[in-house]
């Protein structure tokens, strides 16, 4: 039998449940002095599909005393050590945030900044475009692409990606801005600008170089194949623009719009290049249509292919709409078109960035998108988070995730799902929101340690948190530990790496599909797009007291 608990902690007041996987009364016992503070029984709730197990719930609810505790089942079985307090997940919040400075390419991170995860500057050599890589054009058009966040475990930068993170957080900061008031200890802190915007300039003004004349936007910039397991500065193969990609110039415009509004009261000038950046991408997607992405013949790079880029020219035509003070017709013509179309609304991942368009539009002060537009967003937000509600209900370890929505990075689907509910409860009231709140928060418990795994799926944060990320710089760096704070991808229905095939026995449950092995590329790796959305998450729930 296990119990599993989030082992970082809950807050003081709310629902507090841990999952066992038998029958049993518990004590819950305060770590200071093992007395038992709290007992009870625990609650059957049937099978959960996606873990195999059968569960039971054990409601502490009522245990509203800071402190330190574990629990301890009929058969002396313990859960791990956790917490209830007040701002229980603040230093969890920046370090999953401090965790991108880690991944700054085109610069040393120092000891002053990076304590002891230290390296010097990476992949400052010029890139040069894909055709004269191929044709081995002699003496080819080089240009200086340096700068953004390695994307993850590899050194790539992927338009795409790199946008939706800085969505996630960008929209972080603009719903709960007191949660990003501390210092993050980065080389711009003290500039009077919050960490978060500081830290996602770094990748914006990146993004910005990605930028082609006419307004396309380049999918990527990647070496031909995947390094070996070194050091980013050791890795010296030549970087390489690849084409322009619909969906990349969607996100571009999207997230230069957002940043426009965002940066205007601390960076005007940055603000001003955004937002004709912004402009130009857009234009470029009223002039084409869709326009994918693959890999050429021999290359292993991330591909992040995507057969739709309607959901991201619905999201660019919302930051536009909201965001650009210049009234374009377009803008509401292409978002109206877009929202009655049959496309999803309600997604905040690379693929599907559809969700992102209600964060715009429903939370515009103004109303620009119009009653029509925001009625109909409107319901496809609450159709799906209540569609959520009823997944989590019927889930023993409450969270809204059928077996099938185990892919490959998992834990964003987790975090991603946790944020649609967290809009359902920031535009209901009373005890609706505090339901759909709830719900969300139940995501984090799960990412934190209350699965079936009982892992904690983020470095540095509970007993049994993970340890061996598919990070080049975490394994090449000689430190034992990773730094605190990486979300892993999580467990994976179909895993597909020789590590993963290895050690987890066919037909194993969705949930249990994860190993913290180094070489699990395909259920431990870590990314910025899996980091964003936990830093979404931690900031709604850390603005609780
Ligand atoms: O996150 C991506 C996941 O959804 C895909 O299933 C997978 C395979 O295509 O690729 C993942 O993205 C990887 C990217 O291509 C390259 N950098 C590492 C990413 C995380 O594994
Ligand atoms: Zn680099």
């Amino acid at each position: 039998m296990g119990i599993y608990v989030n082992q970082v902690g809950y807050p003081i007041k709310g629902a507090k449940i841990a999952v066992a996987t038998a029958p049993c009364n518990f004590q819950i016992i305060r770590s200071i002095d093992q007395i038992s503070v709290y007992d009870g029984i625990a609650a059957e709730t049937g099978f959960d599909a996606s873990s195999g197990d059968s569960t039971w719930h054990i409601d502490f609810s009522d245990l509203e005393i800071p402190g330190s505790y574990y629990i301890l089942g009929a058969n002396q079985e313990q859960s791990p050590v956790f917490t209830i307090g007040s701002h229980v997940y603040s230093s969890l919040k920046e370090d999953l945030l401090k965790a991108f400075y880690f991944q700054r390419c085109g610069c040393a991170l120092t000891k002053e900044h990076a304590g002891i995860y230290t390296h010097a500057a990476c992949h400052t050599s010029p890139a040069i475009f894909l055709e004269d890589y191929v044709n081995h054009t002699p003496n080819p058009a080089a240009f200086d692409m340096t700068g953004g966040w390695h994307d993850a475990g590899d050194f790539g930068r992927y338009s795409t990606a790199g946008a939706v993170a800085v969505a996630h957080l960008l929209y972080a900061y603009e719903l709960f801005p007191e949660s990003f008031q501390g210092s993050l200890n980065i080389p711009e802190s003290g500039n009077g600008i919050p960490d978060v915007l500081n830290e996602c300039l770094y990748e914006l003004n990146w993004l910005l170089k990605m930028q082609a004349p006419d307004g396309g936007v380049y999918h990527k910039l990647t070496a031909f194949s995947h390094a070996d397991f070194i050091m980013p500065e050791d890795d010296h193969d030549p970087f390489i623009i690849y084409p322009v990609s619909s969906m990349a110039v969607g996100d571009f415009a999207a997230v230069m719009a957002l940043a426009s509004r965002i940066y205007k009261p601390f960076l005007p000038d940055f603000a001003d290049k955004a937002l004709s950046s912004a402009r130009k991408a857009f234009d470029w997607l009223l002039t084409h249509p869709y326009v994918g992405f693959r890999n050429p013949e021999g290359s292993n790079t991330g591909e992040y292919d995507d057969e739709c880029d309607l959901d991201e020219r619905m999201w660019a035509a919302a930051e536009l709409l909201r965001s650009d003070e210049e009234i374009n017709p377009a803008y509401s013509e292409m978002l109206e078109k877009l929202v009655f179309s049959d496309i999803n609304k309600t997604d905040f991942g690379w693929t599907d960035v559809s969700g992102f368009t209600l964060l715009s539009s429903l939370f515009d002060p103004a109303h620009r998108a119009g009653e029509k537009i925001e009625r109909e967003l409107h319901t496809a937000l609450f159709t799906e988070a209540d569609r959520l509600l009823n997944i989590l209900n019927k889930s023993g370890y409450l969270l809204a995730m059928k077996p099938e929505d185990f892919c490959w990075g998992s834990n964003m689907v987790v975090c991603n799902r946790s944020m649609l509910l967290i809009a359902a409860s920031l535009l209901s009231d009373g005890e609706k929101a505090n339901t759909y709140r709830q719900a969300a928060m139940e995501h984090l418990h799960y990412l934190l340690g209350r699965n079936a795994l009982s892992v904690s799926y983020v470095t540095g944060y509970g007993e049994n948190a993970f340890k061996n990320p598919h990070n080049r710089s975490t394994f090449a760096d000689g430190i034992e530990l990773p730094m605190p704070g990486w979300v892993s991808g999580g467990p994976n229905k179909a895993p597909c790496d020789p590590k993963a095939d290895e050690l987890i026995p066919a037909g194993t449950p969705p949930m249990k599909c994860y190993v913290d092995a180094v070489e699990s590329y395909s259920t431990n790796e870590i990314t910025i797009y899996w980091n964003s959305p936990a830093v979404f998450m931690a900031a709604c729930f850390d603005s609780l007291a």
